[in-house]
């Protein structure tokens, strides 16, 4: 006789909302339907169904059943699913589930803040620290940082900004998208009438209690680094953004900020990094101005001169040789980043050059605007279209109706792939690659614009899903979200948050999402542990993984946004 079926029961560790989907994911060999029970904390049963048959998933090799307990809506804490002898780990049930991580996910910004220290009274004794490249010693940098050899000749302060990931490089590429998405998060909650969560006083920041809601206080400190990083009037690219600052050579492990004592180095400026700080800023202009009405205009100016500068100067690539010492961010396509800017410009201006620029642009028409891979920092057209779509504006009503079906018809893309892939993941069976966490979460955001645009159900619903399988629901039952869920990360690749090289170091802050799944195996430790896995299991808790276990600013966003919309009680 066969050995019986093994059975793992794979579900949102940190639980599920009242009034949301409940699904799990069921992994067995079982052929026919089994059983499923919903036991509370006392065990005893409280729902019960049969599972569904799927068979195999592609991304996982996995053979999984489904259980939906959607119509059990009570909540409690401590509620286990079984399946024959199976129990997935507790969670609970509850209409304040996100609320944690909605001030969680977005506080990883704070703690990845540059130029600042982080006062035990903010962040608690074990992630306090000085700040970080300030010009002190061992620092050489960032207030006075000289260009590269070849690049110019005078220094420029480029001081503040967020670092970008586990390293201490500033990227205006990723800086810019990531600020956007930020700020988009409050521009969209505020649409819905919700954005008192993120106002003043939510988050653990210096500038609590200024009057300024503090999701977009957090920005900010961002949005003064990029524009810090245009090139200045009367130097050779004038008004272009640098493309990126950081060390000369990559540093050691762990390294606290203010301990980097390598020379930091401002690198060429790119369209593509002009063409981030012109959409950050625009957008920066529209959304401050009842807050800050002079900062608004600082912004507005500065995605001008950008703007301009790259239309002059629309084909300055940056390599993705120029690796060394920090990340590439290259990109050599950046027509999507002409239109994302161009819109920003539009909706918060109204003027006809943007529009014309909108209009004109391949992109405004082309069906790959929403990318089966989803957004990212140099797919940015996907932004765009979301503004265009979301924000009061002067396109005709047939456009913006088009630009709005192009939202709905991307996210009914997502939901059938999430349909067809057995663990509810919008990206595709090829589509696990470095960062692929971010893409899940940007995905998710999709779904609910098209949730906002439609009213419809179904959309929120698939949001939630992805909840679900950054937080367990997954082919490694593993929570990519440190803090949540039983079998959290807690190991992302990071120079201070290093606990696993030096015990007296922190792990990541609550709320750090680990880039996730990448078949690509492009680091030692994946090399060497995940030879031979599946697309959607190539993942390791472990901080040499930095190709599969990273955290970062442009996946912490959407996942801050992500949270944010989760955490929003809904009315019905
Ligand atoms: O997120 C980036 C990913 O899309 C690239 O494939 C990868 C390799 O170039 O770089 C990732 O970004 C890293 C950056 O280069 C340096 N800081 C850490 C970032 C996250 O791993």
């Amino acid at each position: 006789t066969a050995a019986p079926a093994t059975t793992a029961v794979r579900v949102n560790q940190l639980g599920y909302l009242p009034d949301g989907p409940k699904r799990a994911t069921v992994v067995t060999t079982a052929t026919q339907s089994l059983t499923w029970r919903l036991r509370d904390a006392s065990g005893k049963v409280v729902a019960s169904g049969a599972t569904v048959p799927r068979g195999a998933d592609t991304p996982s090799g996995q053979a999984v059943h489904l259980a939906d307990f959607s119509s059990y809506r009570r909540s409690g804490s401590g509620y286990v699913l079984a399946v024959d002898d199976s129990g997935s780990v507790p969670f609970d049930i509850r209409a304040n589930l996100y609320d944690g991580l909605r001030s969680d996910a977005m506080a990883f910004f704070h703690h990845q803040r540059s130029g600042v220290p982080l006062a035990t009274s903010l962040v608690g004794s074990a992630y306090a620290r000085p700040a970080g490249h300030l010009g002190v010693a061992p620092n050489k940098g960032d207030t006075s940082v000289p260009c590269q050899a070849t690049v110019c000749d005078y220094t420029q302060d480029v001081r503040g900004g967020w670092y970008d990931a586990g390293d201490h490089g500033k990227y205006v590429v990723n800086g810019g998208i990531s600020t956007w998405l930020v700020v988009n998060s409050f521009e969209r909650a505020k649409r819905a009438g919700k954005d008192a969560a993120l106002g003043d006083s939510t988050l653990r920041i210096p500038e609590r209690g200024n009057d300024t809601p503090d999701v977009l206080d957090e920005a900010r400190w961002e949005l003064d680094f990029l524009m810090r990083m245009q090139v200045p009037a009367g130097k050779p690219y004038a008004g272009m953004a640098f493309h990126k600052v950081h060390d000369a050579a990559w540093t050691g492990m762990p390294m606290r900020p203010d301990q980097d004592a390598e020379v930091r180095e401002l690198h060429r400026p790119s369209t593509a990094a002009t063409l981030n700080l012109a959409a950050a800023a625009a957008q920066c202009a529209r959304v401050f101005r009842p807050y800050d009405a002079a900062f608004a205009d600082r912004c507005l100016s500065v995605a001008r001169r950008a703007w301009t500068a790259a239309r002059a100067n629309p084909a300055l690539y940056a390599p993705d040789s120029d690796s060394t010492g920090g990340g590439a961010y290259g990109d050599s396509q950046v027509t999507d980043e002409f239109y994302w800017a161009a819109a920003e410009l539009y909706a918060t201006t109204g003027e006809g050059g943007y529009r014309d620029a909108v209009t004109g642009s391949t992109w405004h028409t082309s069906p790959t605007a929403f990318s089966a891979y989803g957004f990212g920092w140099a797919d940015t057209a996907a932004l765009g279209r979301l503004t265009l779509a979301t924000v009061p504006g002067g396109l005709p009503a047939a456009d913006r109706d088009r630009i709005r079906a192009s939202v709905t018809a991307a996210a009914d893309g997502y939901l059938s792939r999430m349909a067809a892939q057995r663990y509810a993941v919008p990206v595709p069976a090829d589509g696990y690659f470095w960062g692929s966490n971010g893409q899940v979460a940007g995905d998710a955001i999709v779904l609910a614009v098209a949730g906002e645009l439609t009213g419809k159900e179904r959309y929120r619903t698939g949001a939630l899903e992805t909840m679900d399988y950054l937080l367990g629901r997954n082919a490694l039952g593993q929570s990519y979200i440190t803090g949540y869920g039983e079998t959290s990360s807690r190991n992302q690749h990071h120079r201070f948050w290093a606990h696993q090289l030096d015990a007296s170091l922190p792990h990541p802050p609550a709320g750090s999402l680990a880039g996730g799944p990448n078949s690509g195996l492009q680091d030692p430790v994946a090399e060497e542990k995940l030879k031979g896995c599946a697309p959607a299991a190539c993942y390791i808790d472990d901080i040499g993984s930095y190709s599969t276990n990273e955290v970062a600013i442009n996946w912490n966003a959407p996942l801050a946004w992500l949270a944010a919309y989760a955490a929003e009680r809904t009315t019905t």
